[in-house]
Formats: structure tokens, C-alpha cells, sequence
């Protein structure tokens, strides 16, 4: 029997073209010069795309050209690289690779708090500069005594959650629904928490339903010692409005690891001595790339052994036929 046909978009890491290349005869949409000849030749052949958010977004230009494509396995936990609303018209399942990052990504957040309050980055830069021959590096701001605020108690909120407790400060988190589970206080509006917090730690998803959830006068809540970590998506902070309130006063500083149009940062930003700036880093550990990398191989092996999808997003719910 002849092995299905996938398309992967953009390079993946090793571990997923081995493993692809091994169950399944395996096309490389990047290296198509002509793509639109390409796709019009083997695109009806095509039953599953392995994607990630290096290829752009997955949308009906894609699903268009490839009819009997019946799943999506798309790399990293946020999926707003994949139109879902047109899979789901289309019968396809979407799968993406939650849990495998979620200490990674936790581990990286209290990392990126730390180093934007204690300005560890910007004294490095100083010792290297030279000028702690000259003279002690400023006192800096503290996490003691502070109450931090996560927008988006969700897996990886949790496990951000579980070692703020280690660092003896108050937590609170704000969702779309409280959760009877946690001991954390919940607050409904997220500029009540903005105003009860002079930390906000941002893990929602991405896309239309959270984009610039974090805007002006939620900053103006958070106050003038007040700390934003984005570890989510760009679009889930106006970042217009931060660097106003980076610049005015409004709050004390920031924490990013995402921005509105990655990989280009806004060069104010840049310029900015008092902000701590990561490029998308947050899963990016060798040890669980590769255990994001493995999960999307096997989502598509799972499901072309008829074993349906290990991980399918719920705007795609796989029911058993
Ligand atoms: O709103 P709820 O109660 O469903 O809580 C979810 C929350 N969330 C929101 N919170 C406030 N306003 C919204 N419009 C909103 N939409 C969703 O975000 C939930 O607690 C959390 C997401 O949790 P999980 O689905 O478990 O996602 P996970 O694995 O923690 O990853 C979060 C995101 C990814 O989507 C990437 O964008 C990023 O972290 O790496």
C-alpha cells in the first residue's frame, strides 16, 4: 500500500522530518519553485500538512488547492497560524502541541520577571561596559511584596502560578470563568486585577478573541510600579499603547517575549533601556523543541494508523466514526 502524502510548509527540526520522511512520502513546500504548479499537481493527493507559525498563516488559499486534506498538525501550543474556522468547515482537524511546553514556558516567565525587576540583563551590560569600576549598579525594583496577576489561568498559567507560590508573593488571575479548583484569587474584569496587581503576567491564547485585551486603561490600572510580562502573542497587548505608557510613566516597565510583527520589533522599544526584550524564546530549549517537534509527527502517525489525533484543538473536536 502506498504511504499518504503530507506537505510540510515551512523547515522543521530534524526530529520531524526523519520521522515524516519515515510513515510517509513527504513534500517540502519551500523548496517548490513554482508552488502554484506544484500544489495544482500533487495538492489533491495531499491527506495531512505538518505547519508552523514559520510558514505565515495556514488559510483558505492552502486549504483550496489540497481537497482530501484531513488533518493540520501544526507546531507550538498557540494555533492562530491556522485558520480553524475554515478547517472545521472543511472536516479537517486541527492538532497543536500543548502540555510538552508548559515548565518551559513557566521556567522562562519567572526568568524574564526577574530580569526585568532586577535589571539583570541591563547589569550584565553594565559590568561588561566597564562602569562597575566607576561606581555600584542602581538599586533596582523587587518582586518581594508584590501581587502578580496572570491573564489566562490556563496549563501553562498553572504551572507560572505554582512556582510563584515558591517566591512567597500574592496571586490572582483573571479568565473568562473562575475556576472552583484554585485558591487564587479571581477577579471578572481584568482592570479590577490590573488595579489590584502591580504585576501582570499575560499567557492567553493569541488572535481575534484576545487581541489588545491588554490596552491603555488596563495599563493605567497597573499603575506606576507596575510590571507587564507577555509571554502569550503579540496581539494580545496594543503595544502602541505600552510603549506610550513605557515612555510616560504609566507603568515601570516590561517584560516581552512576543511582539505585533515578529521578527521586526518596534525600535522604540528597542531603545529603551528599562524594558527586557526576549525574541519568542519561551519554548525554546533544545529538550522541549524536540518534544513539540515529536508531538506533531505523531499526531499525523496517529491518525493515519486510525488511531484518531492525540492532540486536536477544540475548534476541531475529533469524534470516533
Ligand atoms: O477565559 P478562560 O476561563 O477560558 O481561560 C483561558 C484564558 N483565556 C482568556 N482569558 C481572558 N480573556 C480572554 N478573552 C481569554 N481567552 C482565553 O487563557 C485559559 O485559562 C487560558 C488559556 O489556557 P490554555 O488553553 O490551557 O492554553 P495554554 O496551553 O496555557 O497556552 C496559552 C498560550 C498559547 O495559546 C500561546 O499563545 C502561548 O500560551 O504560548
Amino acid at each position: 500500500m502506498s504511504k499518504p502524502e503530507i506537505l510540510m510548509t515551512a523547515p522543521m527540526m530534524p526530529v520531524v522530518i526523519e520521522a515524516l520522511d519515515k510513515a510517509f512520502t513527504l513534500h517540502r513546500l519551500w523548496e517548490q519553485a513554482d508552488r502554484a504548479s506544484f500544489l495544482s499537481e500533487v495538492g489533491p493527493r495531499i491527506r495531512g500538512v505538518a505547519t508552523s507559525t514559520l510558514f505565515g498563516r495556514m488559510d483558505a488559499n492552502l486549504f483550496e488547492p489540497l481537497p482530501n486534506l484531513e488533518i493540520v498538525s501544526s507546531f507550538g501550543v498557540g494555533y492562530d497560524n491556522v485558520d480553524v474556522t475554515e478547517a472545521a468547515k472543511r472536516g479537517v482537524i486541527v492538532t497543536n502541541t500543548p502540555d510538552v511546553l508548559n515548565d518551559e514556558v513557566a521556567d522562562l516567565t519567572l526568568g524574564l520577571l526577574l530580569a526585568t525587576l532586577r535589571k539583570i540583563p541591563q547589569a550584565d551590560r553594565y559590568l561588561r561596559d566597564g562602569k562597575w569600576l566607576k561606581a555600584s549598579f542602581p538599586l533596582s525594583a523587587t518582586l518581594r511584596t508584590r501581587k502578580v496577576g496572570i491573564v489566562g489561568l490556563g496549563r501553562i498559567g498553572k504551572a507560572i502560578a505554582r512556582r510563584l507560590e515558591g517566591f512567597d508573593v500574592s496571586i490572582a488571575y483573571h479568565g473568562r470563568t473562575r475556576q472552583e479548583d484554585v485558591s487564587y484569587t479571581y477577579y471578572p474584569t481584568l482592570i479590577g486585577m490590573a488595579e489590584a496587581c502591580d504585576v501582570l503576567i499575560v499567557i492567553t491564547p493569541g488572535g481575534a478573541g484576545t487581541r489588545h485585551l491588554i490596552n491603555a486603561d488596563v495599563l493605567k490600572a497597573l499603575g506606576p510600579n507596575g510590571v507587564l510580562i507577555n509571554v502569550a502573542r503579540g496581539s494580545v497587548v496594543d503595544e502602541q499603547a505600552l510603549i506610550e505608557a513605557l515612555k510616560s510613566g504609566t507603568i515601570l516597565s516590561a517584560g516581552l517575549d512576543v511582539y505585533d510583527d515578529e521578527p521586526r520589533v518596534p525600535q522604540e522599544l528597542i531603545d529603551m533601556e528599562h524594558v527586557v526584550l526576549l525574541p519568542h524564546i519561551a519554548s525554546g530549549s533544545v529538550h522541549t523543541r524536540n518534544a513539540m517537534g515529536q508531538l506533531v509527527a505523531d499526531n499525523l502517525i496517529a491518525w493515519f494508523e486510525g488511531k484518531g489525533p492525540l492532540t486536536p484543538v477544540t475548534e476541531t473536536p475529533y469524534t470516533k466514526t
